[in-house]
């Protein structure tokens, strides 16, 4: 058991540059190109949508996604890299516009049942047993569009479907309470481990929390992760920061707010999450405005400042901090948090 993190980045962490208000403004980078320069700057997982592993996956047979994803699992084999896990990216086919797993319409819903499941195939050829649900547009505009009730129902039919399809598969929700969708199913890690438990197998379903999300709830995302901690389920994390309720910015992690970043760390040192072997994962993206050769500066600034949070969490005095939570003086650890993280 070691007390060193390792680190995981996906390829849509490295981007071209559009928004919904204008046009790509970088050069694409191949997939080859850009692991070889993750793993330069210090990451050994990569995470994976679907469609990363098999580009334009709906018009492929099941023998040529399976001769892609070998080729790619070589590839990174070649490379000393891993996959951490394979995402179904159900919200961008046209057919799941209204949600997936939650469509009205049945057949899109068994549509997003195969898709998964499919996906869950390409991890096990990749290597890897990790399932992560971001549940994208599985939700409404307006309330009135969908039931509810039916819809988390469908949900947990859905993630039964999927369990029983395969007994490897570790299905991991990645909770957001908005965006694309208004509103959004399974908000917060806590509605996500809820629904796990009402699964035929909640030992197999777990969570993944990314920071911004929970701060797009409202919520404090050290605590989030400490609520999953406490049950054994935080099975991925996704660093990132956020300035306040916005758009997904997916910014370097610490950038907005250092000491949200500290308690993150600090939390996951609590919850011996290094030792637990999983990834620490970030979902950064580079500024619009960053020229190509700096596009990557993102992932190794979030690295370098969780790592050196690390430090801090540890050279933390730990006396000082007995003492002040004894006599109740939270001013006093207050202070002592702001000098550490000063360098004073
Ligand atoms: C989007 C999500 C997405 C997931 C993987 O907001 O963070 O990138 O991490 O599907
Ligand atoms: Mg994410």
């Amino acid at each position: 058991m070691s007390n060193e993190y390792k680190f995981s980045v996906g390829p849509w962490n490295v981007h071209e540059g559009a928004d919904p208000f204008g046009p790509p403004c970088r050069d694409s980078i191949d997939n080859i190109t850009k692991f070889k320069a993750f793993k330069a700057i210090g990451f050994d997982g990569i995470q994976f949508h679907d469609d990363d592993v098999v580009p334009e996956i709906e018009t492929k047979s099941f023998t040529e996604i399976s001769t892609q994803a070998k080729a790619l699992k070589k590839i990174l084999d070649d490379q000393g890299l891993e996959a951490e896990f394979v995402a179904p990216r159900l919200w961008e086919d046209p057919k799941g516009i209204d949600g997936a797993l939650t469509a009205n319409d049945p057949a899109i819903r068994q549509w997003g049942i195969e898709r998964t499941k499919r996906a869950v195939d390409i991890g096990q050829i990749m290597g890897c047993n990790m399932l992560v649900l971001w549940l994208a547009r599985e939700g409404t505009y307006i309330r009135e569009a969908k039931n509810p009730i039916n819809s988390y129902q469908l949900l947990v039919d859905a993630l039964n479907e999927v369990l029983q399809s395969n007994s490897e598969v570790r299905i991991v929700i990645e909770p957001k309470p908005n965006e694309p969708v208004d509103l959004a199913y399974l908000p917060t890690i806590g509605h996500a481990l809820a629904m796990a438990h009402q699964t035929c197998d909640p030992t197999r379903v777990g969570g993944l929390i990314e920071s911004a999300h929970a701060l797009l709830a409202g919520l404090d995302p050290a605590e989030e992760m400490g609520f999953a901690l406490q049950m054994n389920k935080l099975w991925g994390v996704h660093l990132n920061d956020q300035n306040g309720l916005k758009y997904d910015q997916d910014k370097t992690f610490g950038s907005v707010n250092l000491r949200s970043a500290f308690n993150q760390v600090r939390v996951l040192e609590l919850g011996q999450y290094a030792q637990s072997g999983r990834y620490v994962g970030f979902d950064v993206k580079a500024m619009r405005t960053q020229p190509a050769a700096h596009a990557m500066r993102h992932l190794e600034n979030s690295r370098d400042i969780f790592l050196q949070l690390v430090q801090k969490v540890r050279t933390f005095d730990q006396a000082l901090e007995a003492r002040c939570i004894k006599e109740r003086d939270y001013e006093m650890l207050e202070l002592a948090v702001m000098q550490h993280l000063l360098g004073n």
